[in-house]
């Protein structure tokens, strides 16, 4: 997997004068079935979260208040991604190790999740990742 896999997905929005409406359909505007939704919020200054791998879960990640910076890399590459928008999700395939800082106050990432929670999908060393890309590589 390469840090190319991950994509900026724009999601419709419906725009009223009461405000702004955004749907998100598992299958249709994220390229998987959405088996759990998560959010982080009240992210103390200066805190970072992630700073791991899965082994077969896909996540689209949303800024659907504030910002924040998603860290990704394959083993090999590294690339940043600016969150700041609630209409744009940031697509993590499996196999890349993700970081996530620079939380604005308040700010709200939301996790749309291929799958439900399972601990043992986690590389939370990165060398253990480091090995498993280069022994699918
Ligand atoms: C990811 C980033 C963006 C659960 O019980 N259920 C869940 O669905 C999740 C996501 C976590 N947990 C438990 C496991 C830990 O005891 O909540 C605790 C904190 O989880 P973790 O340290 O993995 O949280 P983050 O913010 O470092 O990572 C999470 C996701 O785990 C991860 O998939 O990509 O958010």
């Amino acid at each position: 997997m390469s840090v190319n896999n991950c994509q900026l997905l724009e999601f419709p929005r419906i725009l009223d004068p009461r405000g702004s409406l955004t749907p998100i359909e598992g299958g249709t505007q994220v390229p998987f079935d959405i088996q759990r939704v998560y959010y982080i919020y009240d992210v103390p200054a200066g805190a970072s979260r992630a700073g791991h791998s899965h082994r077969e879960l896909q996540q689209v990640l949303v800024a659907i208040s504030g910002s924040f910076d998603v860290h990704v890399d394959d083993g090999r590459e590294r690339k940043v991604f600016h969150m700041n928008r609630p209409y744009l999700g940031l697509y993590v395939p499996k196999m890349i190790w993700r970081e996530i800082d620079n939380f604005s106050a308040g700010s709200v990432c939301v996790s749309l999740a291929s799958a439900h929670y399972e601990e043992s999908d986690y590389y939370r060393n990165y060398d253990d990742f480091l090995q498993a890309v280069r022994g699918l590589a």
